[in-house]
């Protein structure tokens, strides 16, 4: 029987060192597995060409139903090939997914059930390493309020909301205090066995 690969997914407030962290692994893994990097929202489509436009410039209004449908909507676009290439036998890190999308919506006053919907059935992640930081430490690091969210009072909601979902079984919880490559080691022990747990099971949808 073919082996799947496995979809890993990066979730944590902003500045924890998601897209750190994926980068390092991206390279690590790729010198002896079969990867692939996936990012959302996924600027590059035009639907994320347009949440990119709202995300960068507070010129641009959209109320915010819509906006969260936008980026659910970019998450359903990357469906095909995420089951492509984990059909294939290679994995997928995935720098954000549907738990961006839930937490950063019900933070700002959007019903949970409502702001949960648009993404079930989306293929579910076979782990989610969800990368701790306090508001005040992910402050001091580089570039933090260029973007729409990057308020501490908003932040501590979307940080809020994530952790209520830390005792799933399949979040793994890593401190993102520490030196990048001594969290890559953490993270790095939890994937590679995640990837070898899951190669002859199916892969779930997701139900969120
Ligand atoms: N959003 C949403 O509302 N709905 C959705 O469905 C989705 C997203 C998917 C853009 O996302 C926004 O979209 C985001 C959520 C919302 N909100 N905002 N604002 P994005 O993923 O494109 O955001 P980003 O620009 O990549 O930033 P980020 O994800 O918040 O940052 P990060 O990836 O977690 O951190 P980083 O870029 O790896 O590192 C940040 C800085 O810290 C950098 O200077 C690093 O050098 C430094 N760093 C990294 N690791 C460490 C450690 N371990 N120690 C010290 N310093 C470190
Ligand atoms: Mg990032």
């Amino acid at each position: 029987m073919m082996k799947r690969g496995a979809i890993i997914v990066f979730e944590g407030i902003d500045r924890c060192g998601k897209s750190t962290q994926v980068q390092l692994l991206h390279d690590v893994l790729q010198k002896s597995r079969s990867v692939e990097l996936m990012r959302f929202p996924n600027r590059q489509t035009p639907i994320g060409q347009k949440i990119n436009s709202y995300l960068t410039d507070k010129a641009v209004q959209l109320d915010d139903h819509v906006i969260h449908l936008l980026f659910s909507a970019n998450r359903w676009e990357a469906r095909n090939q995420m089951l492509e290439t984990i059909q294939s036998g290679k994995s997928i890190i995935v720098d954000r997914y549907a738990y961006s999308g839930v937490s950063f919506s019900a933070a700002k006053g959007l019903d949970l059930d409502w702001c949960k919907d648009p993404d079930r059935g989306l293929p579910a992640p076979d782990v989610v390493i969800y990368l701790q930081l306090s508001i005040e430490e992910a402050q001091k690091r580089g570039n933090y309020g260029e973007e729409r969210y990057e308020t501490v009072e908003f932040q501590r909601k979307v940080k809020d909301l994530y952790e209520n979902k830390m005792k799933d079984p399949s979040w793994k919880v890593v401190n993102a205090s520490q030196k990048p490559e001594d969290l890559h080691n953490d993270i790095r022990s939890i994937v590679e066995s995640v990837i070898q747990d899951v190669e002859h099971t199916p892969l779930n949808t997701l139900t969120i």
